[in-house]
């Protein structure tokens, strides 16, 4: 095994520090599988382009960031002394208090000492005379390391507005997923804000509340539903912690590692009164009981979920005053369901201000950022502050952007340019010891993130050691595995009322990317049933020399 560069290797190669495993991001998933490699004996060093850890919650710091999943459903489940000690101040916790956990998290397991914070690793090479991987970040600072871990994240890669100009700006602008650490005082300010999805939906009615005026620029409608968070009390907290084991064990053979299940019931089969009530007592419920809690068949018959998106429909015409406004914030092109649904706070309520203006850009379209601000196709607008709400290059946009090559000179990048193929949603065919934590083809893509990521990351701990103690010491996909895992992901979609919606699923916000199907539809046991069986037979479907 290597010994950690700065003890034994820098004599040798000075130049290069040399590890067992590099994981790329101090995310939730990158801390977790550190501490993974650490148990077991090898030399380790994460990679991080922030300067703190928390990955989405340390980079997503904007007005009114907070959780949709239940905050105590979405905490580790490794460390049974910090679920003791964890008191969750409110049921879907914002991005301070996530921040603060993963620091909490950090400081407890001094995950900080293995990690090269502000460094951003911009190419990988496999090297066959050694079956090792050099790594180089963006500054210029070389490590080697026969394993890699991809732990960057499904939505880390911030998507820019295909609208040219924006250096001319000379304003403050900002994209959500790049937000200052000092705080942006929006008072009395003209703020303009790109982008109404789960980003969108956050931010706006916080920068209301102090800006001058808003002007909100919206290119699709979105089935946004409300969040009904409420702070936790002690008496809450120690009821919620006397559930954990039956918590966690639920969240393991769930769907999709959240606490609500779709319920096996059609919607067609009970009567209108039953459907009625229940949507009702959904709408005044916490969280995504209004959509995964719901009758299954929302999820693939158009007919019932027309149903439901006119009753979500009558709900916002209640909170909105100006049914014309409502008009345009209600979905006319896409199923309840078919998109990520955001959970909002006084979202709609929010253009009932006197201060908040709503264009949709399918009408008015932004052609440039000017000097003042934005020129639409109705003339010039002018503001103080941009925010973009702009989302990500989701799923393959964060490892896109490294350059990474692996036998035989090819790329990632040129590999996935038809869209992305993988075996498992874990390793690409050509790519000797690379592994992917939450890209394309896993399970996080609909799911609870660190639910989702635990046997993955169980998983990944497994197959490296075996790396280390075993004689192949090189796994790679098999191209056939990776051919018929891949054609597996892009089937299970075909057909479905998700394939009606334009979604990041099939990379539709992003100009002139592949339409492919890019999560996993099944569920989370059966994935994780179908990672275990590839382990326990000896690695079906890889390549072992
Ligand atoms: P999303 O959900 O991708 O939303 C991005 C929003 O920005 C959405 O309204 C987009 O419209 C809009 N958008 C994207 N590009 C443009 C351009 N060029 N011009 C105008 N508007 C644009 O990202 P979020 O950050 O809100 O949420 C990401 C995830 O965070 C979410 O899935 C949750 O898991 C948490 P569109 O709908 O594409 O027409």
């Amino acid at each position: 095994m290597t010994e950690v560069a700065t003890q034994s290797d820098t004599a040798r190669t000075p130049e290069v520090r040399e590890y067992d495993v590099v994981i790329i991001g101090a995310g939730l998933t990158g801390m977790h599988q550190l501490l993974t490699v650490r148990e077991l004996g090898l030399s380790v060093r994460v990679i991080e382009a922030g300067s703190g850890v928390g990955g989405t919650w340390y980079w997503n710091r904007y007005p009114g960031a907070r959780l949709d999943s239940e905050s105590y459903s979405y905490q580790y489940a490794f460390d049974k002394e910090l679920l003791d000690e964890w008191q969750w101040k409110e049921m879907f916790a914002s991005q301070p208090e996530l921040e603060a956990y993963y620091n909490r998290v950090a400081d407890k397991h001094e995950i900080r000492k293995d990690v090269d914070f502000d460094t951003r690793i911009a190419s990988m090479v496999f090297d066959e005379s050694t079956d090792t991987w050099d790594l180089v970040s963006t500054e210029g600072t070389r490590y080697r390391a026969k394993v890699v871990v991809a732990a960057t994240g499904i939505l880390s890669d911030p998507n820019f507005p295909n609208i040219p100009g924006l250096e001319n700006f000379k304003g403050e602008w900002h994209h959500t997923a790049m937000w200052p650490k000092e705080k942006v005082d929006f008072t009395g300010k003209r703020v303009a804000v790109i982008g109404t999805g789960a980003t969108g939906v956050q931010v706006i009615p916080e920068v209301a509340k102090t800006a001058g005026h808003l002007t909100v620029f919206q290119r699709t409608a979105n089935w946004a539903v409300p969040l009904r968070n409420r702070p936790l009390s002690d008496e809450d907290m120690s009821e919620i912690r006397d559930g954990y084991p039956e918590m966690f064990e639920k969240l393991r053979n769930s769907f999709s590692g959240f606490l609500h299940s779709w319920d096996p019931v059609k919607s067609t089969d009970v009567s209108v009164d039953e459907r009625d009530a229940r949507y009702e007592e959904a709408w005044n419920s916490p969280g995504f009981t209004k959509w995964i809690g719901l009758y299954n068949d929302l999820a693939y018959d158009a007919e019932a979920n027309k149903i439901y998106c006119d009753f979500l429909a009558s709900k916002i015409r209640e909170r909105i005053n100006d049914p014309a406004i409502a008009d345009k914030v209600i979905p006319d092109d896409h199923y309840f369901g078919t998109k990520r649904v955001p959970c909002e706070t006084n979202y709609y309520e929010t253009y009932n201000r006197d201060n908040v203006d709503l264009i949709l850009l399918k009408e008015n379209p932004i052609e440039e950022f000017t000097e003042k601000g934005v020129r639409t196709a109705d003339g010039e607008m002018e503001f103080d502050i941009i925010v973009l709400a702009t989302g990500f290059d989701a799923f393959t946009g964060a490892l896109n952007q490294i350059d990474i090559e692996g036998l035989n000179g090819a790329t990632l990048r040129e590999k996935w340019k038809d869209g992305p193929k993988t075996y498992l949603g874990i390793q690409v065919a050509g790519f000797p010891n690379f592994f992917i934590m939450g890209g394309p083809h896993g399970k996080g893509g609909h799911g609870n993130g660190p639910r989702c990521a635990e046997p993955v990351i169980e998983w990944m701990a497994t197959v490296i050691n075996d790396i280390f103690t075993h004689p192949w010491g090189r796994i790679e996909a098999d191209p056939e595995a990776e051919r018929l895992w891949t054609q597996d992901v892009v089937d299970a979609a075909a057909g479905t009322l998700q394939a009606t919606a334009k979604s990041i699923f099939f990379g539709d916000n992003i100009e002139g990317k592949p339409r492919v199907y890019v999560a996993y539809l099944g569920s989370l046991p059966e994935f994780v049933q179908r990672l275990n069986a590839v382990r326990d037979e000896g690695y079906r479907g890889f390549i072992l020399s």
